[in-house]
């Protein structure tokens, strides 16, 4: 569905709270699970924490064929050879992302409305981030404030209609709703706490994937 992340439609992000694990276990266990799109995300860990975190996950996605999109931090993403980033509406802005990242990199923005994704649709990303989509206990705030009240399956399918970009949809995703925020028209859907909040990451990974994929 997006070009550069090929026919996949899990988009699999890594919370080390909710796993109980480092970032590169969590990317080990979903590169066993079959996952091919993967963030990594980290809100607390020191920069040099988080950049050797990053450097050991970018060499296992390598070896697996898989891509790695680094939240936030361009600069980190650059440093490790990532292939993407993944930037916020108060991040920097993707137009410097993509001079420090160039042509070949993935750059996903997140959106939290229609008025956003129309906006993201003309920077030069290559996926919008479209969410909360469901409620989200891994990211309350998005699910609560005015700014970003829950999207929905109705809104996500008109904002798929109108953006020309790949959607990837975000919150409150989990294996029972997500074919249905699918046949919305979104790329990929995004999903942190179903895949980590069972314990076998890898067996819910795969679970996930044969779902989708097929
Ligand atoms: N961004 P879960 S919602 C990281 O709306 C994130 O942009 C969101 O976690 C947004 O799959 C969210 O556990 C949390 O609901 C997604």
């Amino acid at each position: 569905m997006l070009n550069k992340f090929g026919h996949n439609s899990l988009y699999a992000i890594t919370d080390r709270e909710i796993a109980g694990l480092e970032h590169p276990q969590i990317v080990s266990e979903f590169l066993v699970g079959g996952a091919k799109v993967i963030q990594l995300r980290e809100k607390k860990a020191s920069t040099k924490d988080f950049y050797e975190a990053a450097l050991e996950s970018v060499k296992l996605t390598k070896q697996k064929g898989a891509c790695l999109i680094i939240n936030d931090r361009v600069d980190i993403a650059e440093m490790v050879g990532a292939d993407g980033v993944h930037l916020g509406q108060d991040d920097i802005a993707p137009e410097k992302a993509r001079l420090i990242l160039g042509d070949s990199a993935i750059i996903g923005i997140s959106t939290h409305s229609m008025e956003q994704a129309l906006i993201a649709d003309k920077l030069p990303v290559d996926y919008i981030a479209v969410g909360p989509i469901f409620p989200s206990l891994t990211k309350p705030e998005a699910s609560d404030s005015v700014l970003d009240k829950q999207i929905g399956l109705k809104l996500l399918e008109d904002v798929c209609k109108l953006v020309t970009k790949p959607v990837v949809a975000i919150g409150g995703i989990t294996l029972d709703n997500a074919l249905s925020v699918l046949a919305t028209g979104a790329g990929l859907v995004a999903v942190i706490s179903d895949l980590a909040k069972y314990g076998n990451i890898s067996q819910r990974t795969s679970k996930f994937l044969e779902k989708l994929n097929n």
